[in-house]
C-alpha cells in the first residue's frame, strides 16, 4: 500500500523516477506468503520456469548491456524529467563524473522501464503494474552489490494516446532499458515498428496479448471471466433488471470481451435484464462520467460497471447519490463507496507483474509467449470475504455468487461457452 502511495506522488509530478540500488539492508523481503501457492506456481506448473532457471541473463541480453554499458552517460542520475531522457546521454560532466563513469562501465544490473499508458492514479491496473515491478526489482536487489543491482525507472506517459508512440520509441531509443514493461491491450502494436526501428530492445506486455514476437512477452488476464462475473452480480442485484457499463473509450477487448460478457453474466443471472454500455471518451473526466451515470439512472440503470480511470468517480458519486449501485472492476473498490459498490472483481496484475519480472531477471522468461491466467489460476478473482461485500449482499445472493465462482473455479462453468 505504502508503495502504491510513494509512486503515485512521485509519477503525479510527472518525473522519472529512478530507484537504482535503493534497497538497503532494510530492504524489504518479498513476503511470498502473502502472495498464493497458484500464482507462485503458475510458472513451475509446465516445469519452464524451474528448468530453464539457471540465474544468468540470456546471451542477447548480455548483448543489450554491453552495447549500453559503452554508450550510457546518464545512468547515474538520479532523477530525471521526462524530456531529460534524452539529454542525459550526450551530457559531460566535469570531474565527478569521471568516478562515475568507472562505476557504469563495471554495472552489469538490468535496466528496468516501467511505461505507464496514462496516469497511476484512478488506474488500479497500472499502480498495481508499477508496484509490481518494483516489489521484484527490491527483492531482486537485496543481497546484490551495487553493480549487479537492477536499476528501475518509471515514466508515466499521460493521457494524450496520440503522443505514446513518440514517447516510447524514445525510451527506445535512448538504449538504456534492457526491458520495458508495460500494460493494456494497445501496446502490442505500439512496440510492433518500434522492435523494427531497435532489434535489440525487449518488452514485457500485461493486459495485453502478442504471440511470436521474439523480443515480447505478454500475459494477460481472462477478462471473459471477469465480466461475466461482473455481470452476474450486477444481475443479481438490479431491482429494475437494468445494468450499464460507462467506458473509458472503445477497443477490441472492451467491444469483443468485457461488454460482451459482463451482458451475458447478466442475463444468465436475470435473462430479461437489459444491458447498455456508454463511452466517457477518455480516462479521465469525472464531470462527463457522472453526467452519463445520471442519464443513466434516469433511465431506470439501478446498477453502474465504470470502467473508465479518474471518470469513475463522477460515477460513484451520482451513484451514491441516487442510492444506486456500482460494480468494480480490477481491484478492491469496496471502501470507495461502502453500500454502494457491491461487487469487486480483481486481477492480480501486482502479484504478476512481481513474478514476471523477477522472472525476467532470473533469465527465465519465455520471449514470444503469450499467456492468460484466470480465476482458477488466481490471478481472476471474485472478493467474497470483505466485509462491506457480506454486509452490503443480501446472504441469498452472497450463496448464488459463491456457486457460479466454485463452478468457474473447478472448470465446471466455462463461461465462453
Ligand atoms: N485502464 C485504466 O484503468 N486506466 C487507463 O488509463 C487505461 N487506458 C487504456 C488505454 C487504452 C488505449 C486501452 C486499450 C485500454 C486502457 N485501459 C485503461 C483499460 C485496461 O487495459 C483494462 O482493459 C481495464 O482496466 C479493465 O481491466
Amino acid at each position: 500500500m505504502k508503495h502504491t502511495r510513494l509512486i503515485k506522488t512521485i509519477a503525479c509530478a510527472g518525473i522519472i523516477l529512478m530507484l537504482a540500488g535503493c534497497t538497503t539492508k532494510d530492504g524489504e523481503k518479498k513476503d511470498l506468503s502473502a502472495i498464493p501457492e497458484a500464482i507462485v506456481s503458475f510458472f513451475k506448473k509446465d516445469g519452464k520456469a524451474k528448468n530453464k532457471d539457471d540465474g544468468k541473463p540470456a546471451k542477447d541480453d548480455k548483448a543489450v548491456k554491453d552495447d549500453k554499458s559503452s554508450k550510457d552517460k546518464g545512468k547515474t542520475e538520479k532523477k530525471a524529467t521526462e524530456t531529460d531522457t534524452s539529454k542525459k546521454k550526450t551530457e559531460t560532466k566535469p570531474s565527478s563524473s569521471d568516478t562515475k563513469s568507472t562505476a557504469e562501465e563495471t554495472h552489469t544490473g538490468s535496466s528496468i522501464a516501467v511505461f505507464v499508458p496514462g496516469i497511476m492514479a484512478d488506474s488500479p491496473i497500472y499502480a498495481m503494474l508499477a508496484d509490481g515491478v518494483k516489489n521484484a526489482v527490491t527483492q531482486y536487489n537485496y543481497d546484490k552489490k551495487a553493480s549487479d543491482k537492477a536499476e528501475l525507472y518509471i515514466l508515466e506517459a499521460g493521457t494524450n494516446q496520440a503522443q505514446w508512440p513518440t514517447k516510447l520509441t524514445s525510451l527506445a531509443a535512448t538504449k538504456k532499458y534492457d526491458v520495458i514493461i508495460s500494460s493494456n491491450p494497445s501496446l502490442p502494436e505500439l512496440v510492433k515498428p518500434i522492435i523494427k526501428q531497435y532489434p535489440k530492445q525487449k518488452f514485457i506486455l500485461m493486459d495485453a496479448e502478442l504471440e511470436g514476437n521474439p523480443n515480447v512477452y505478454t500475459m494477460r488476464y481472462n477478462q471473459y471471466e471477469q465480466a461475466y462475473l461482473t455481470g452476474y452480480i450486477a444481475g443479481l442485484m438490479s431491482k429494475n433488471h437494468k445494468a450499464a457499463l460507462i467506458a473509458a473509450q472503445e477497443y477490441p477487448v472492451m467491444n469483443e470481451i468485457i461488454y460482451p460478457y459482463f451482458e451475458k453474466g447478466c442475463k444468465a443471472a436475470y435473462a430479461k435484464t437489459e444491458v447498455a454500455i456508454r463511452i466517457v471518451g477518455n480516462w479521465y473526466d469525472a464531470n462527463k462520467g457522472a453526467v452519463i451515470a445520471d442519464s443513466l439512472i434516469n433511465n431506470g440503470f439501478d446498477v453502474l460497471l465504470p470502467i473508465c480511470g479518474g471518470a469513475s468517480q463522477g460515477v460513484i458519486n451520482s451513484a451514491k447519490n441516487k442510492g444506486i449501485y456500482v460494480t468494480w472492476f480490477d481491484n478492491n473498490g469496496f471502501e470507495k463507496a461502502p453500500g454502494t459498490i457491491i461487487s469487486s472483481t480483481t486481477l492480480k496484475q501486482k502479484e504478476m507483474a512481481d513474478i514476471v519480472t523477477a522472472n525476467y531477471l532470473a533469465g527465465i522468461l519465455e520471449w514470444g509467449k503469450a499467456d492468460m491466467v484466470g480465476v482458477a489460476d488466481k490471478y481472476v478473482a471474485f472478493v467474497q470475504d470483505d466485509p462491506n461485500y457480506i454486509s452490503t449482499v443480501p446472504e441469498k445472493i452472497r450463496k448464488k455468487m459463491a456457486k457460479v465462482v466454485h463452478s468457474i473455479e473447478t472448470g465446471k462453468l466455462d463461461v465462453t461457452k
